[in-house]
């Protein structure tokens, strides 16, 4: 059995003849939406990428021993528990990836590194700056063991957002002076629509801004390799009471009471920033943009160049090319399906396309080559807590609308 940190021994492949490469046993807590798409994930991952060890779907955990039964079976997981305690104390687990609501991440994520465990976990890393804040000491303590961390912002791995980073690190961009970001959805719009976890705040922490402007604040600070340095924010929350749900999965809903429930957490939130380059920022989070579905969009201008990325068309990148004569250049579509790509090469001849579940199998890919490679994984704990002192700022800055400045019409 592997001894998380250190380099795991060899272990029978179920299945094969081989056996050759050493075994990582993965645990995860949650079969949710996220539960679902990283089963998916570590099932993928070893049968595209050339992986230096054998991912093993160990156990997984959650709190109803029928319903984690059922989704183990139907997702390939060998074993079931149902207190994450017990998970992270199996011997054949070597990877504790965390798929529940923010308020049980912290618990999670440092009672497993400090047990030896390599921990992946559901972004935003925690509910609260101060949890945050002991998971990255916790991280940080771990990987001096050779124990690793890494938080799921899985959009990092859309093959065009890794193409944007690349070009941005090459100088391709010139000196960055403006970015443009929006996470687009509109699955609340119905004042009918229950009170599901990810809108009450002792879960989720908050609510369009935690959930969704997490990923834009990552992939923003991801590209340009800068970070935000200051805040001014608008949130709002349009429907203030909504049933109390009696069941939920995923962005679905299960029936809603007549009892009603106050929403806590934003439904949108706006915010103008800095970054630590001197580009200028703008960032819209909403869940009610009527007919956008899951349009994480941005673009970057630099001095010698733009791109420009909307998830729902997510294997294409705009670049716009300044040096070009004026009479040439514009936006231009790039396919990013090419085996020059990033991780495009591993799946189909250009032109065939990725979709959202494969951004979790570059995650998982990445993680499990870290992992065995010792080297730090990245986004790392830090890099979550980045994300969450600026979404503390930004709540900040809401809460405090005295610079509002009113409009003057006569
Ligand atoms: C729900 O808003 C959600 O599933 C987020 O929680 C995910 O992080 C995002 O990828 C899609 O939308």
């Amino acid at each position: 059995e592997a001894t998380p940190g250190s380099t795991p021994t060899p272990g029978p492949a179920p299945g094969t003849a081989g056996g050759e490469r050493p075994r990582l046993g993965i645990g995860m807590v949650g079969y949710a939406f996220m539960g679902r798409v990283h089963s998916q994930a570590w099932r993928s991952a070893p049968a595209f990428f050339d992986l230096p060890v054998r991912p093993v779907m160990a156990a997984l955990c959650g709190r109803s021993a029928e319903g984690t039964a059922r989704a183990a079976e139907q997702m390939g997981w060998a074993a079931v528990e149902t207190d994450w305690r017990e998970l992270i104390a199996r011997e054949d687990v070597d990877v504790v990836d965390i798929c529940t609501p923010g308020d049980s991440h912290a618990r999670i994520a440092i009672a497993a590194l400090e047990a030896g465990k390599h921990v992946l976990c559901e972004k935003p890393l925690a509910n609260t700056v101060a949890e945050a804040e002991a998971m990255a000491d916790a991280a940080r303590a771990a990987a001096a063991r050779g124990v690793h961390a890494m938080v799921a912002f899985n959009y990092r791995r859309v093959p065009a957002i890794a193409l944007a980073a690349r070009w941005v690190a090459e100088g391709r961009l010139g000196e960055i002076r403006h970015v443009r970001a929006q996470y687009l959805q509109d699955w609340i719009v119905d004042p009918d629509f229950p009170l599901v976890w990810r809108l009450r705040r002792e879960l989720a922490g908050s609510g369009a801004l935690g959930d969704i402007g997490a990923h834009i604040i990552d992939t923003a600070q991801f590209i340009t390799g800068q970070h935000l340095t200051q805040v001014s924010a608008l949130t709002e929350t349009f429907i203030t009471r909504r049933p109390l749900a009696e069941t939920s999965a995923g962005l679905s809903a299960g029936v809603g009471g007549a009892e009603t429930g106050e929403v806590d957490v934003d439904d949108a939130a706006l915010f103008i920033g800095r970054f630590s380059g001197g580009a200028l920022a703008s960032f819209e989070a909403t869940r009610f943009a009527t007919g956008r579905k899951n349009a994480l969009r941005i673009e970057i201008n630099g001095s010698a160049a733009s791109v420009a990325f909307d998830f729902e068309a997510m294997n294409e990148l705009w670049f716009h090319d300044h040096a070009l004569p004026a009479e040439e250049a514009g936006f231009r579509r790039v396919l990013v399906t090419e085996p020059g790509h990033p991780y495009a090469g591993a799946w189909w001849p250009p032109g065939h396309g990725l979709g959202y579940e494969h951004t979790f199998t570059h995650e998982v890919k990445d993680f499990v080559q870290a992992i065995a490679s010792g080297a730090a994984p990245s986004p790392s704990f830090d890099d979550g807590l980045r994300v969450q002192r600026v979404l503390a700022a930004v709540e900040r800055s809401a809460a405090d609308q005295s610079r509002l400045t009113a409009v003057r019409q006569t």
